[in-house]
């Protein structure tokens, strides 16, 4: 390529990466969750709420949830809410002490995505 080439290229990645920048808009991430991120718990929760900014794509919702970092079985089914802003995480029999964490991933309605780590922990009796 010559040297002229190579700066139309450069140009042209420029404008495409000003044009890709991300915007400010309304894609979904978590905004509370029950129980609270690093919170210590006496009891072990029957269940575990997400709430997110916006209503996420109820066909792309990723939970992965483990305990003392070992994947809990069988793998809890998130139940999202009517309004698709809220997912709800039942621990059933695998509630119990330990460190548990809730990995999430989610795609929002204008198809950003993002993802992150719930953290709590519950004490041993
Ligand atoms: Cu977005």
């Amino acid at each position: 390529m010559t040297a002229r080439g190579l700066r139309a290229v450069s140009a042209a990645a420029l404008v495409a990466s000003m044009v890709l920048a991300p915007a400010a808009h309304a894609h979904s991430w978590l905004v509370k969750s029950e129980p609270r991120a690093g919170a210590t718990l006496a009891q072990p929760p029957a269940e575990v709420v997400l709430v997110f900014a916006e209503a996420v794509e109820p066909a792309f919702v990723k939970i992965a949830v483990h305990r003392d970092g070992k994947p809990v079985q069988p793998a809890p089914v998130p139940v999202l809410a009517a309004d698709a802003k809220s997912a709800t995480v039942p621990l059933g029999a695998a509630a119990g002490p330990g460190a548990w964490s809730i990995d999430w991933r989610i795609v929002a309605r204008d198809g950003h995505r993002s993802n992150g780590t719930l953290r709590f922990v519950v004490k041993p009796r």
